[in-house]
């Protein structure tokens, strides 16, 4: 008999949760067709952290696979810059130290598929687009899951409002600070910042009057910080401008926007910010780069937060996919790991249909631990490239890059290939009866 779940509740319409949602429904109604997923969502509107993010080839395949990746193209121009190669360049010399390259070199992508840049409120725009349409997902905005549990084998999450739903199988996608996690199946697991930050802004391209050389994404790295500045929409009119800086705990309360701060107070953080960047970044021998630290624009700070590696993930009814589980710092990749886990976890969920919900989380953790942990520790040796350094040290890392480059090359390329929907998964091992039926069947037909 199939023990498929019918009412699912995800919590959380990032790119895990909407993926997740969609993926569900692709897997799951050939055999479930009453399906009921529903979306909860804290924010009262669609809305993301804002900026731009990379997709990689990975993340494209996947987004291609789910119907994502057709809205986007539908938008247009704002649908995103295709991204043939991330280049490196240094910023005290201005010299070139390498790129990563989303193109083979005939030129072609991997599997099909190159990087792109893409403004996130417009991943959730395709995304939404495919929900609606959907009549089998729901979506409840304004509702933020304070705590859940387990009982009578249904799932009931709470919300801030008093209120709650039951459902047959609870999913957290509820990003780095998830609430699923730290208030129901995890508590041990509080999201830790990672000592840097990301301060981001968007420059209109005609407003820079220095030439712009890099062809869609740079790169440029100093020993104060690198910046990346990547063009964001097919047209070029906007330039992403995004400095990756090592940043006290202590000073973020200090220069964070929040709701309700008064005009003064923003105010200060704004300039405040504009002077960290000027700091950092104006004495960069790129004209460029010198410039953009000295516009006027407005500079966000985005915390960088993680969550250890080797926590809990799941109980009997309940299990965390994407940030939620393992928000690791960013390396242009954990969007495709939230994507990977949203149609791993359709997958086997169809595979195990027999099988009750905890053996379907067994494999998914067998399947994904070693990957996602793996992935943390580069994220790590990626990360630690940003930290303030002094002179030397910044030299050296210089120089070790394009030999760095080079030597993750093959791997990095062969990860590109990855396709969640093709990869074998594990199968159920044989249920006692069937074992007893198969040998009964067996003795008769002697
Ligand atoms: C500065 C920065 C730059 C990055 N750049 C890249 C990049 O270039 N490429 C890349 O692949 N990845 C990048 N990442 C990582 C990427 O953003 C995440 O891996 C990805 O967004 C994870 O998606 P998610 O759906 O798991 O979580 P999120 O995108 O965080 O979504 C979580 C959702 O849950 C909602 N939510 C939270 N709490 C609750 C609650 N209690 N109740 C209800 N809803 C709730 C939130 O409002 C949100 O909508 C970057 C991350 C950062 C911080
Ligand atoms: C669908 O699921 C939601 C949340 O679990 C529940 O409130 C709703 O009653 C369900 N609808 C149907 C038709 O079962
Ligand atoms: C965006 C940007 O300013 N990139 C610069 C990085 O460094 C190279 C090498 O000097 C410049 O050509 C780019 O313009």
């Amino acid at each position: 008999m199939d023990c498929l779940p019918r009412n699912i509740i995800i919590v959380g319409a990032g790119i895990a949760g909407i993926a997740c949602a969609l993926s569900l429904y692709r897997e799951l109604t050939p055999f479930v067709p009453d399906l009921n997923i529903t979306i909860y969502e804290r924010h009262d509107i669609l809305s993301t952290s804002g900026g731009a993010i990379n997709l990689t080839p990975v993340a494209q395949r996947h987004l291609a696979q789910l119907g994502v990746l057709d809205e986007l193209n539908r938008m247009g121009a704002e649908g995103g810059a295709e991204v043939n190669a991330i280049e490196l360049y240094s910023m005290r010399s201005g010299r070139s130290i390498g790129s990563i390259d989303f193109v083979d070199h005939d030129g072609k992508g991997f599997g099909g598929y190159k990087g792109r840049r893409v403004m996130r409120i417009m991943i959730s725009m395709a995304m939404m687009t495919l929900v609606e349409r959907n009549p089998n997902i729901d979506i409840t905005f304004g509702k933020k899951v304070v705590g859940g549990e387990e009982m009578d084998g249904k799932a009931v999450v709470h919300f801030h409002d008093g209120s709650e739903a039951v459902g047959d199988l609870v999913i957290g996608c509820d990003g780095v600070h998830s609430a699923v996690r730290t208030r129901w199946v995890d508590p041990d697991s509080p999201s830790q910042y990672t000592g840097m930050s990301f301060l981001q802004a968007n420059i209109p391209s005609n407003t820079i009057s220095s030439p712009i050389h890099f062809k869609s994404s740079a790169l440029n790295i100093s020993r104060h910080g690198t910046m990346l500045t990547s063009f964001c929409d097919r047209d070029q009119e906007q330039i992403f401008a995004a400095a990756i800086v090592q940043f006290d705990e202590e000073d973020l309360g200090l220069h964070k926007f929040e709701y309700g701060q008064d005009w003064a107070t923003q105010n200060r953080i704004r300039c405040a910010l504009r002077h960290e960047i000027e700091d950092r970044f104006s004495k960069s021998a790129i004209p460029c780069i010198k410039e953009i630290a000295q516009s006027k624009s407005d500079w966000m700070l985005y915390p960088v937060y993680q969550v250890p590696p080797g926590g809990r993930w799941c109980m009997n009814r309940v299990i965390l996919l994407g940030d939620a589980a393992h928000a690791m710092p960013p390396r242009d990749e954990s969007a495709a790991y939230a994507l990977d886990d949203a149609i791993l976890f359709s997958r086997l969920l169809v595979r195990y249909r027999s099988e009750p919900l905890f053996e379907v989380f067994d494999a998914y953790e067998r399947l994904r631990r070693d990957t996602i942990n793996r992935a943390f520790k580069e994220s790590g040796h990626m990360w630690d490239k940003n930290r303030d350094m002094g002179f030397l040290e910044g030299r050296l890392k210089e120089w070790m890059m394009p030999l760095r480059l080079r030597s993750h090359r093959d791997e990095r390329e062969a990860a590109w290939e990855f396709d969640a929907s093709k990869i074998t998964l594990p199968t159920p091992a044989p249920s006692d009866d069937l074992v007893s039926l198969h040998s009964f069947l067996k003795e008769r037909a002697v």
